[in-house]
């Protein structure tokens, strides 16, 4: 009997301290940190990951897919319920998001020489110009946060968040306060009603007293060392416009992926395009890492001259809500005397999303402001435009004198002198007018639009196993994957053909993909020039591997039997990582 009720009291003591310690670990971290986050939810996790504390493995963990994945982990039914509405409101991962740190560590993903550059101290000074209508509070301040954390606080001379008229109450009430309280820097502004982001950029920019005007979407996190490289450019020159490299923060796991060296573009039907450097000119980036040349910019984040953004006639305020503003000033920038370049060295993570999740209150506004953009700037050329675009013909875009008066005031030169000058690529790849606009954009025809040139054709032999790399399937399949299997010189679908663009495409029709959201496993996809389908040698002493620059991970198979899988894993010496085209 003593037995017994000494068990229990040892029970009920052990019991309560277990609660008295839990209760009292919680509640002071909470209290420590609750009033910094503007009521976000903060996980205890990450509040051991703020950057000043973390040790480096922890940042190192800190974006980690398999981090980021658990903290993602959709457990609970509430879990589910934000997470879905997260989607509806903002098309991105917001219940991730918000259990994120405001200033979370990312990988310095920068070239190697972009480390140990140094920028002379008298850099012109900066107003950070951030339209938003209905963002992610998170997202938001993540933007801010990271601003104010990786830039040398004497060259942001202020920060101006533009409130498109949003309709969230977060944004209407709370965030007044929490700048006021948190932010001394930055100046909130509200439209007196929806203007769309391009005469939202203008509100903000009129207000803007720094020397140079740098624009930022609503949901980015600036990389270490990104403002220096930018206001280096503009200042060396006021009629240049600096872009940075965006980096990809993925919608769904919030993962930070670096892209690799490409230049903006557009096609016919007046899209943006990324177009991927040529070997040579890649050479010569990673090299000297100096700003290149850029037809065109992605439009939303780029660091230019104030005065110069007012002589050159800011944007055309005639367009409404979202499109087109990004070519409009590219070939404005290019036309009447000034350069667009991309700056390697300075690195933005956006979040890209599939859908946008705002309407509009006038429908398809990138039609219309397309249509305004090609018939002040395009000449000639516009004939392209509406082959591919006949419906466009009947589209409203009003009235535009003012910008044509602006294109004679500057004098500036014209459209065929920018596509010759410029983006001589898009010379060779104008639609044929004989053929109809259906034809032009069937696959075998868009072949010549996008041409490809073959490298070199052949087997892809893995040394491992002395077997080739072949598909389940040639044509586009999303289950079939990549496989070893005996070499056979016969095999259409063994047949890969290396291009000058660095995609393997096995037939010459489809391309080697090593796409995350995928799956774990390589696989052919539609070639789209994206990253995750570019393939570089790396031959180095006995070493031959093909390596993809999303992730700088080497191609690799799960065996050395036929039917083994393909993936891509860190380099190391493994006869498994060796492959060599025959
Ligand atoms: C890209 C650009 C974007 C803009 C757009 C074309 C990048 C990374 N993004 O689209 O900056 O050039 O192409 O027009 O290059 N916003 C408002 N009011 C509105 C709608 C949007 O203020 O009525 C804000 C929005 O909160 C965001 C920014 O404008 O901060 C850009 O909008 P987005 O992120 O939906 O555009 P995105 O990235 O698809
Ligand atoms: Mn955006």
């Amino acid at each position: 009997r003593i037995k017994r009720s000494r068990v229990i009291l040892a029970l009920v003591i052990f019991g309560v301290s277990f609660w008295l310690m839990l209760y009292w670990n919680v509640s002071s971290v909470y209290a420590r940190h609750r009033s910094q986050y503007f009521g976000l939810r903060k996980d205890v996790i990450d509040l051991a990951l703020d950057m000043h504390t973390a040790r480096d493995e922890d940042k190192e963990e800190a974006y980690s897919e398999a981090y980021l994945k658990r903290l993602g982990e959709i457990v609970t039914a509430d879990d589910q319920r934000n997470y879905d509405s997260g989607f509806h409101s903002h098309a991105f991962n917001q219940m991730l998001s918000d259990k994120l740190s405001l200033k979370r560590p990312l990988p310095d993903v920068r070239l190697e020489k972009c480390k140990d550059k140094t920028y002379p101290e008298d850099l012109p000074t900066a107003s950070v110009v951030i339209c938003f209508y209905n963002e992610a509070k998170s997202t938001l301040l993540r933007t801010v946060n990271t601003v104010i954390e990786r830039s040398p606080a004497y060259l942001i001379h202020e920060i101006i968040l533009v409130d498109d008229y949003s309709d969230f109450d977060y944004l209407k009430d709370e965030l007044p306060h929490y700048i006021q309280n948190n932010l001394p820097q930055v100046k909130l502004m509200r439209t007196s009603k929806r203007q769309g982001l391009i005469r939202a950029r203008m509100v903000g920019a009129k207000e803007a007293s720094g020397e140079v005007l740098l624009f930022l979407d609503s949901h980015c996190e600036v990389n270490k060392g990104w403002l220096e490289p930018l206001l280096f450019a503009v200042r060396n020159d006021p009629h240049t416009v600096s872009v940075p490299i965006i980096d990809i923060v993925n919608a769904d796991t919030f993962f930070y992926e670096a892209s690799g060296l490409v230049k903006g573009g557009f096609n016919w039907g007046m899209h943006y395009q990324w177009d991927p450097l040529t070997q040579d000119e890649t050479k010569e980036v990673v090299k000297t890492v100096e700003p290149f040349k850029s037809p065109t910019m992605a439009g939303g984040l780029f660091a230019m001259n104030r005065l110069y953004f007012q002589t050159l006639g800011e944007y055309d305020s005639g367009m409404d809500v979202w499109g087109g503003e990004n070519l409009e000033l590219s070939f404005r920038i290019w036309q009447c005397g000034g350069q667009l370049v991309i700056v390697p060295c300075s690195r933005v993570g956006h979040i890209f999303r599939k859908r946008r999740p705002y309407g509009a209150p006038r429908h398809d506004t990138f039609t219309r402001n397309t249509l305004r953009m090609v018939h002040v700037w395009t000449d000639e050329y516009k004939k392209y435009y509406f082959h591919i675009n006949p419906s466009a013909e009947n589209v409203n875009y009003g009235n535009i004198s003012e910008r044509v008066y602006l294109r004679e005031q500057l004098k500036c030169k014209s459209f065929k002198w920018y596509l010759e000058n410029v983006y001589p690529e898009q010379l060779h790849k104008l639609p044929n007018l004989e053929k109809s606009k259906e034809d032009n954009l069937r696959p075998e025809n868009l072949k010549s639009q996008y041409k490809t040139v073959t490298r070199a054709k052949g087997l892809l032999k893995h040394a491992g196993s002395g077997l080739c790399v072949e598909s389940e399937k040639t044509e586009y399949d999303k289950r079939a994957l990549l496989t070893l299997a005996l070499c056979n010189n016969a095999e259409r679908k063994q047949m890969w053909y290396e291009t000058e663009q660095k995609d393997m495409r096995l037939a010459n029709l489809l391309c080697m993909d090593r796409d995350s959201a995928a799956g774990p496993y390589a696989r052919l996809m539609k070639c789209n020039g994206s990253k995750t389908q570019t393939w570089v040698w790396v031959k180095k002493e006995t070493r031959s591997q093909l390596v993809n620059p999303t992730t700088s991970e080497c191609l690799v198979t799960t065996g050395v039997e036929p039917g083994s899988f393909l993936t891509t894993g860190s380099c190391g010496d493994s006869l498994l990582m060796q492959f060599s085209f025959t």
